[in-house]
């Protein structure tokens, strides 16, 4: 227990041995992939704030600056007093744009990286001494529940930076389904979700001239030798990212320069020059297809603020009765 936050633990971390596993099936299955949680071991964590910081890659910045223009709109939807949590809630930066509207009874952050929750909670704590704050070890993608002792009139789930596009539209709405379980009628969702938009814009916020993301997505095949002891050698490979208009998504990828092998454990997974490792998709919505496939799950579209440029949008929406 910390004076200033009640540490709530709802996670046994995969043992490593599973993890590889899961890699194994990616690395095995045609076309090859892996699961984009493997980015964000803490090396990946930086070079993710790197690219948040980038000219080309807009959705931080413009998600920042809704909350900031909409900050009191935002607080009229949502009325004062809820029990906000956030999933996903790293550094607890977007919220702080939010709270001094909000002026909610209790703030709970949920992230499955333990330190870095415990370290940003603990600094929000300190800068909103008036607020009771929570923090939860879980992986929030996985079935979980709101921990006991939290206090508030409405839970108000935030889930900000359209990490919600990293899912399949099937992944969400099944996501969305079991959030929507977790809320009582009547209880809230913000969510931030990127548009679709002109492919330029697209293509470039995910090819940025620094190569920042270039690293991120080379830094998984770095981490396989790190963490998973793999054979792997990332210079025989290079990033490749693309706006797949059909699937309304951007696709990355990690592509083999030559014929090679990585070998993982005791198995060796085969690679044709030109051949890719799908390593993440990121799917844009329209508000209206966004609407629909929260709607599908259970919710109702209460407000939206977009930028002017339309770029981002961040929704509220009701769990329906
Ligand atoms: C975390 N997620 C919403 C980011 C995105 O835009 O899909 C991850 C990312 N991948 C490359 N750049 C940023």
């Amino acid at each position: 227990m910390d004076p200033f936050v009640t540490f709530h633990d709802q996670h046994s971390p995969a043992a490593a041995g599973s993890l590889s596993q899961e890699l194994m099936v990616g690395l095995a299955a045609t076309p090859k992939y892996t699961s984009p949680k493997f980015f964000y071991d803490r090396r990946g964590s930086e070079l993710f704030d790197a690219i948040c910081e980038q000219p080309e890659y807009y959705p931080t910045r413009t998600e920042e600056a809704i909350l900031r223009a909409a900050a009191s709109e935002i607080a009229e939807a949502v009325g004062r007093d809820a029990t906000l949590i956030e999933l996903g809630s790293g550094a607890s930066r977007k919220v702080r744009l939010l709270l001094e509207a909000l002026h909610p009874a209790c703030y709970l952050g949920v992230d499955i990286s333990r330190d870095f929750l415990l370290d940003s909670t603990r600094r929000l704590a300190t800068d909103y001494p008036w607020l009771e704050v929570h923090a939860a070890c879980a992986d929030f993608s996985q079935p979980m529940c709101w921990p006991e002792g939290l206090s508030g009139e409405r839970p108000v789930a935030f889930f900000p930076g359209s990490s919600i596009g990293n899912f399949t539209p099937a992944e969400a709405e099944a996501f969305l389904v079991g959030l929507a379980q977790l809320l009582p009628p009547g209880g809230g969702l913000l969510i931030g979700v990127d548009l679709i938009k002109d492919r330029a814009i697209l293509n470039a916020a995910y090819n940025d001239a620094a190569g920042i993301t270039a690293a991120f997505n080379l830094n998984l095949l770095e981490r396989l030798r790190r963490d998973f002891e793999a054979e792997v050698e990332p210079s025989r490979f290079h990033h490749l990212a693309f706006y797949n208009e059909v699937e309304s998504r951007i696709e990355m990828h990690l592509v083999s320069r030559c014929d090679q092998a990585i070998r993982l454990a005791e198995e060796r997974f085969f690679f044709a020059e030109g051949e890719s490792l799908h390593t993440e998709n990121s799917y844009k919505y329209s508000v209206a297809g966004f609407v629909e496939l929260a709607g599908r799950a259970g919710f109702e579209p209460c407000a939206h603020w977009t930028d002017r440029d339309a770029l981002f949008c961040i929704h509220y929406l009701e769990r329906a009765a």
